[in-house]
């Protein structure tokens, strides 16, 4: 690449998750003085071992964004993992790019993570010149505003944040009262999901040349990374993401709010958006999103349940865990009340278990970096969560193995709502089921080498016994839990010896995942 040598004015450096024109790094910059700064560094790829896919998405993505941004007008630097001299990390790439382009001044838009945070308080030091960093704008609270809800509160009931953006936002609002006259249609969402209904495929996109050159790439620098890249089709240009969007409010979300809970094995996306890796990553806005949606429900082309649901995960949950992790961190990432210790099974990573739902989820997730949001809490991270797993290494994989992931939104999902190894600050309960809420809700249990039917015993469901156990060892911590008082109860009525066989049936098992290998992504 040959760049202008001329002093730039500015350098402003976006990150791979900060793909929009309308970042508040590019505000007032100048595109006849200004240079942008796009760098694939090694250590973003290698702090955990993401997925392929994921890799590859985000490489793509800011090739093609940095393609978009040349073609109007701006001066763009951009460092391929490949480029001789690649320093491996931000911090080494910005000084490298001060010294080519002698900027006055560096800005940039504050990061996702804390992480990526710390190396830019470090920043000015390697540059030389001031460097500015901005808030992030594409969310609605900030994060002053977030602390200054959560000020106060016991607890932080993400229903109460959720209602004031959506009065922030007037978004499903008559007035000043909710749509419909409730605030939540949760209770609509329920339905199990049957093999005979019509089930429209998500867009997906073929590889183009650019594509393909990374993907090359990715198999050649990161090939023992977790995950496949036969399946790739995410969509790599803010045109194709808005066309997946588009697709999304056109065919799915009608029913998105009914088999939201759903969960087939031959299905893996059902009536879901498959839209978070574009919207974390830039390409597409989400308070534009919500607002399409809003549309839809006015327009009278999808129900209120399903336009109440999808927002509410957007304007509600993800806000809401934004807030959190920032409210919290640095500490929150190590927090793990529940003192789990127990290492990460390799069958996360080999998806190689008898136990069909855990197999079907890992294998869907190596094949497409994707699960939806009740494989991601109610499969894989219960069965972490019954376990005892050192929520840690949940954490890192859940960070490694989504196409979405980045810190702010995985921890607060990992480490609070899945694993609980909060106590209680996102959610007011852990989210511990046995195997009866999985047969409720998906077909995996038909064709399972366990009986989801038996409580104890080697052919029972997993799930069932470990339950119990979970119950059982944390309650010194959790009987006092309100919400928990029945099953407590319950657990302290029923007789000695029965509950004796559930503790040895819970023991067969978690020695079973003790005694079995554990050598993927250790340390990473
Ligand atoms: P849809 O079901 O179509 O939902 C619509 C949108 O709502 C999503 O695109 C997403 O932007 C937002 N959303 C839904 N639920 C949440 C939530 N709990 N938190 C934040 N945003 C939400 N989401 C991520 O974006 N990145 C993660 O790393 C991530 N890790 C998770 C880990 C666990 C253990 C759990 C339980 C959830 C996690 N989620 C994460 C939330 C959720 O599972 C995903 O956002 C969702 O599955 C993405 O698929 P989709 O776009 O098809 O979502
Ligand atoms: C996730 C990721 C990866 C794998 N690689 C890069 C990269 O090479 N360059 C880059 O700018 N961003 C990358 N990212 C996204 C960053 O990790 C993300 O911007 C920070 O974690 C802040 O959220
Ligand atoms: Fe999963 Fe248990 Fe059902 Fe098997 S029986 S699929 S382990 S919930």
């Amino acid at each position: 690449m040959t760049l202008d040598r001329r002093k730039a004015r500015r350098l402003v450096f976006i990150l791979g998750d900060q793909l929009s024109p309308e970042m508040s790094s590019l505000r007032d910059a100048d595109p006849g003085e200004d240079v942008l700064l796009l760098c694939e560094v090694a250590a973003e790829a290698n702090y955990v071992r993401h997925h392929k896919q994921k890799i590859a998405f985000i490489f793509s993505a800011m090739r093609h964004f940095a393609d978009e941004m040349r073609q109007a007008g701006w001066t763009v630097d951009y460092v391929k993992l490949t480029d001789r001299g690649n320093s491996g990390s931000f911090t080494g790439e910005l000084g490298r790019a001060v010294k080519r382009h002698r900027p006055e001044r560096v800005i940039a838009t504050e990061p996702g993570e804390w992480r990526v945070m710390e190396m830019m308080r470090g920043w000015e030091k390697v540059a030389g010149c001031p460097v500015e960093i901005r808030p992030d704008t594409r969310f609605l609270a900030s994060h002053d505003a977030f602390a200054e809800w959560a000020e106060g509160r016991k607890q932080l009931t993400m229903e109460y944040f959720y209602r004031q953006m959506r009065r922030k936002t007037g978004l499903l609002m008559e007035g000043d009262a909710p749509a419909g006259g409730k605030w939540n249609y949760d209770s609509h969402n329920r339905k199990p999901a049957g093999d005979d209904l019509f089930m429209p495929q998500p867009n997906r996109f073929a590889p183009d040349a650019i594509t393909r050159e990374v993907i090359a790439l990715i198999e050649d620098r990161f090939a023992d990374h977790f995950g496949t890249l036969e399946n790739f089709g995410w969509a790599v240009t803010r045109k194709d993401a808005e066309r997946a969007r588009d697709a999304f409010l056109e065919n799915f979300l009608a029913a998105f709010g009914d088999y939201q809970d759903a969960m087939l094995a031959g299905q893996p996306f059902l009536y879901h958006s498959l839209l978070s890796p574009y919207v974390n990553a830039g390409l597409l806005d989400p308070l534009d999103l919500c607002r399409r949606v809003n549309a839809a429900w006015r327009a009278g082309d999808v129900p209120l349940n399903a336009a109440e649901g999808f927002i509410r995960q957007i304007i509600g949950w993800r806000e809401y865990v934004r807030g959190v992790y920032w409210l919290k961190m640095p500490d929150y990432g190590s927090m793990n009340v529940l003192g789990a210790t127990r290492a990460l099974p390799d069958f996360y990573w080999t998806g190689e278990t008898d136990m069909n739902c855990m197999a079907h989820v890992v294998r869907q997730t190596r094949a497409h970096a994707y699960a939806h949001h009740i494989q991601r809490l109610m499969v894989t991270g219960t069965f972490a969560l019954l376990a005892g797993i050192d929520p840690r290494q949940v954490h890192e994989w859940y960070l490694a193995v989504y196409a979405d992931a980045y810190e702010w939104v995985e921890l607060p999902n990992v480490i609070g709502m899945s694993q609980f190894a909060d106590g209680g600050i996102l959610g007011s309960k852990p989210y511990a089921a046995s195997g009866a809420y999985i047969d409720r809700m998906s077909d995996y249990c038909g064709s399972c080498r366990y009986d989801v039917k038996r409580k104890t015993g080697p052919d029972a469901c997993p799930f069932n016994p470990l339950y119990w156990d979970f119950l059982d060892r944390n309650s010194k911590k959790l009987s006092g839990n309100q919400r928990l008082a029945q099953v407590y109860r319950y657990w302290a009525r029923m007789d000695r010896d029965k509950r004796r066989v559930y503790l040895d049936s819970a023991a067969d098992v978690l020695k079973g995942l003790d005694d079995a290998p554990k050598t993927y992504g250790q340390g990473k």
